[in-house]
């Protein structure tokens, strides 16, 4: 039998003992108060977890199965080596995530041509953006006609998400820096479509299917470019098309937004277009009114996760919390209704919504929640889009009335944030990213690292993005941050220009000088493409190749299959990745570690596909690897070591 694990897994103790946000630490201590479970309670029924699911040695892709790896059984039934079962598991984690992106492109790409076709009484506010992608997609447009020219983009953006016959990317074309689509050429991994990239992952892994790892390996790098290229790039400038490009501006954020007397309503989830309309909605005259009419003093909305980071970057909207916080903000007892579009609601957030009469309104054909008011957004039936928004504004108010108002807890804790880093905005501050590229060779700025993703039970929740954060700007390391990773960090106040107290020397000059904070939120989990193109920019200016430069990708604590993608998409432009337990590799997990001689060798999980990706067999092929580093303190001295040795490889002091 393999040796427990939940030795390794934090206990509610010690996430309370190191979760930084003090908000965090009074809500789980409040709904144990009131006998309220939250997913830490279903963490810890769930343990001990399965020993085999943790290292990816089980397989669920027939209905022989499961089969899992043991040093008995050394293959499965069909005869699957481990090799071929981890590398399996992990694609199909990489392609899931690229569905849910999928998913998410494609309904605001369809909203751009409802909007331009004038079905849909939505904006098109990213005039520089659509000319930016006529220029670079070599279409051609009439200079006076914007509709025509975003209309014209939107469809060739739609074909990069379903394009099924052999041709290029044309987004990866249009961006990618021309030395990496020679490596990917070279490598046959250049993708043809989103679409496509899914459905031949799927294909491969199927029982019979493909059963050399290697080949599959090939596949996840393709797999990501889909995914980089065909849906985050695709969002993210869609969304820009649509809603436009976000500006600097200073917001509050944390739990102690939320206000008693008025009527509190949370956004959440991850495509914008119907809580756009929503929140137009909410300044009408109609609901103006109807707040005064429920007794309340006006209304808060606050963001949750990837919505939310949109919502603030564009507009200033304080963000509340991330993943893991969405059943603690509820465990306020102050929030009237929670408007959810897409991924990442998890169910909890239902259970504790109706321990408090908490409405939950779902928008997304695809998020269904039991018991939950459902009124859909479809970009093509977008007529009845004024109508529903209002009707869900409507109902988030009215929710007010009719809620128990006595349990009402609200931590008072908030911290200021200078947000909205698009790309523009944080090249306009430096003065041009030929002044970042004199900062990093001068080595006033050490690195640029992008700290981001999701969360996980399995680290005291916040501590690693945390800690790995304040190492980072303290090491004179410029941080960029999006997800659920930039909740904990602008909570914690290193989105605030004050927080260039706590940067080393350099960094904190720079910021001083720029009034800027030593981190940069630059959006939702598809802005990371935001953080992409800088790396780009920055690297041509200095006149050193990508995957030399003093760059980092760093996900401490990995949840959603969808930061699989992240870290390879990152990965496959040469730029190492730092993840944390339990990274999507089958690693040698930290309780093993000085057991390490007396376990059998399987214990690690698929060596092969571990050494491949972590080890000098990738990083041959792209320049970088992965290093997989549960502890904070560690994982941050990991970076710095890495952004030294990038930087000497320069000749950079
Ligand atoms: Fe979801 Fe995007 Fe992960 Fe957070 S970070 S848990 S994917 S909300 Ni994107």
């Amino acid at each position: 039998p393999y040796p427990q694990l939940n030795a390794e897994m934090p206990g509610k103790e010690e996430v309370l003992t190191l979760t930084p946000n003090p908000a965090t630490r009074d809500l789980l201590e409040h709904m144990a108060d009131l006998k309220i479970e939250n997913l830490w309670d279903r963490f810890e029924k769930q343990q001990p977890q399965c020993g085999y699911g943790l290292r990816n040695l089980c397989c669920r892709m027939c209905q022989w199965g499961p089969c899992r790896i043991t040093a008995k059984a050394r293959r499965g039934i069909c005869g699957r080596d481990e090799n071929a079962i981890v590398m399996a598991n992990i694609l199909r984690a990489l392609v899931a995530g690229l569905a849910a992106h999928w998913r998410h492109a494609h309904e605001v790409i369809l909203s751009i041509i409802a909007a331009a076709e004038g079905r849909a009484n939505l904006p098109i506010k990213g005039e520089t953006r659509v000319w930016e992608l006529v220029d670079k997609l070599g279409l051609n447009c009439s200079r006076d006609n914007l509709k025509e020219a975003a209309l014209k983009v939107a469809f060739v953006l739609l074909e990069d998400l379903g394009r099924l016959t052999w041709q290029p990317l044309r987004l990866l074309e249009a961006y990618a820096p021309e030395d990496r689509k020679e490596i990917w050429r070279r490598l046959g991994v250049l993708p043809r479509s989103g679409a496509y990239e899914v459905l031949e992952a799927l294909h491969m892994t199927t029982l019979g299917g493909c059963t050399d790892w290697k080949e599959m390996a090939v596949q996840e790098l393709r797999s990501a470019l889909a995914y980089c290229y065909a849906t985050l790039f695709t969002s993210s400038l869609a969304t820009e098309i649509l809603f436009g490009i976000p500006e600097p501006k200073l917001a509050r954020v944390n739990y102690g937004v939320l206000k008693a007397d008025h009527v509190n309503i949370l956004l959440h989830g991850h495509s914008p277009v119907m809580v756009e309309k929503v929140l137009e909605k909410l300044n009408t005259p109609e609901i103006k009114e109807l707040v005064h009419k429920v007794g309340a003093k006006g209304i808060v909305v606050g963001g949750m996760c990837c919505t939310g980071d949109e919502l603030l970057a564009r507009y200033g909207i304080p963000t509340v919390t991330n993943i893991m916080g969405q059943e603690l903000a509820l465990g306020t007892g102050a929030v009237d209704a929670v408007i959810v579009d897409m991924q990442c609601v998890i169910p909890g957030l239902k259970i504790v919504a109706d321990c408090f009469g908490t409405q939950i309104i779902t928008t997304c054909p695809s998020n269904r929640i039991p018991g939950a008011v459902h009124i859909p957004f479809d970009p093509e039936r977008p007529e009845t889009l004024d109508k529903d928004a209002l009707q869900v504004a409507r109902l988030a108010i009215e929710a007010y009335a009719r809620r128990d108002r006595n349990k009402i807890f609200i931590p008072s804790s908030t911290t200021q944030a200078l947000v909205g880093w698009s790309l523009e905005a944080i090249l306009e501050r430096f003065g041009g990213e030929d002044k970042i590229a004199r900062l990093l060779k001068e080595g006033t700025i050490k690195g640029l690292a992008t700290v981001v993703g999701c969360n996980t039970p399995k680290v005291p929740y916040e501590h690693s993005h945390v800690t790995i954060t304040r190492k980072l700007i303290e090491g004179d390391i410029l941080v960029t941050t999006t997800g659920c990773c930039s909740h904990a960090l602008l909570n914690a106040g290193l989105c605030d220009p004050e927080a260039a107290n706590l940067a080393g020397p350099g960094l904190k000059r720079v910021c001083r000088e720029l009034g800027i904070p030593p981190v940069l939120a630059v959006g939702g989990c598809v802005d990371n493409t935001r953080t992409l193109r800088l790396f780009f920019t920055v690297a041509q200016a200095t006149g050193a190749p990508l995957a030399q430069m003093p760059l980092a990708f760093v996900g401490p604590e990995p949840g959603n299959e969808k930061t699989v993608g992240q870290g390879v998409s990152f990965l496959t432009h040469g730029i190492s990745n730092f993840i944390g337990f339990p990274g999507p590799l089958p690693v040698p997990l930290p309780s093993l570690r000085e057991e390490a001689t007396s376990i059998d060798d399987l214990d690690r999980g698929s060596t092969e596909v571990t050494d491949f990706f972590a080890g000098e067999d990738l990083k041959e092929l792209l320049g970088a690897k992965i290093f997989t580093e549960p502890y904070p303190e560690l994982a941050a001295q990991a970076i710095k070591m890495h952004i030294k040795r990038q930087r000497w490889s320069l000749g950079w002091k």
